[in-house]
């Protein structure tokens, strides 16, 4: 039996720009080599085809230096898509420039009109319950109108918080399958894997945390050895793909798809 968090029919995701030199970033270490960059993402989204999901690749939207982090525009659900309301002002605009890929997917398309903030990073769907970490993105009100809807769509919404200092709820942790979640031991602090098998990453290889199953495979930053041997003894199958630039701009794995399965 597969879990609608885990097994995914489609994907989508976007090429970097020339502009994503001056993507967001927390700290300063350089800018991300767009040649190098665009080499990941080619293995990124063979890792994607090779499980033999239909995965839609969008053209780099210069305006836009963080647009290749598509999961922060939507959050996909077998019920629909919820276009999201980005907290950093310079993202906003992404979230009308992925609208038509998800148009032609799902037949019920709804938007976060505001006046709160979400972003997809900070959601991490389960299968039994929808997670939202509380951050610098994401705030009461942005929760509260996801809320509504996914009440409607009969999910369960859990708010917890994501910690000081981490960008996104999803950049500590991973879902693995629907019983296990990979986290750093800070988030796992937090409580909020109650009920969950939690996976701890390897004492300073904190940085592999946002890693995603995908199918029968599991996407994780390159580098990160202790990471995929535990992964490898828990019998999944590892794809390290190379993050090094991706994370000059805090991204990983998951921010470089938006992983759905459509019920039409
Ligand atoms: C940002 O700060 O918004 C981007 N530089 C990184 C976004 C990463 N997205 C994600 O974790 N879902």
């Amino acid at each position: 039996m597969t879990s609608p968090a885990t097994h995914f029919t489609h994907a989508i995701s976007r090429r970097p720009g020339k502009s994503v030199t001056a993507g967001l970033r927390a700290a300063d270490h350089g800018a991300p080599d767009r040649t190098r960059m665009l080499a990941a993402h080619d293995a990124y989204v063979a890792a994607l085809r090779s499980t033999g999901a239909d995965v839609t690749v969008l053209g780099p939207l210069e305006d836009y230096p963080d647009a290749l982090f598509v999961e922060d525009t939507a959050l996909c659900l077998p019920q629909g898509a919820i276009m999201m309301r980005p907290g950093a002002p310079s993202r906003m605009g992404e979230v009308a420039q992925m609208r038509p890929a998800l148009t032609a997917l799902f037949g019920d398309l709804r938007d976060i009109t505001g006046p709160g903030h979400i972003e997809g990073g900070d959601i991490l769907y389960t299968g039994r319950e929808v997670l939202v970490g509380r951050s610098a993105r994401t705030d009461a009100e942005g929760v509260a109108e996801l809320r509504t809807i996914l009440d409607e769509w009969g999910h369960t919404l859990r708010e917890v918080q994501t910690p000081e200092g981490v960008l996104h709820f999803k950049t500590d942790c991973s879902l693995l399958d629907p019983e296990t979640i990979l986290s750093t031991r800070l988030l796992d602090a937090e409580g909020c894997f109650d009920g969950y098998r939690v996976l701890h990453l390897p004492e300073g290889e904190e940085a592999a945390a946002n890693a995603i199953r995908f199918n029968d495979v599991v996407l994780v930053p390159d580098g990160f050895p202790a990471t995929h041997e535990m992964l490898a003894r828990e019998g999944y199958d590892v794809r390290p793909i190379d993050n090094t630039d991706c994370a000059l701009l805090d991204g990983g794995m998951s921010c470089l798809s938006l992983r759905l399965n459509p019920a039409r």
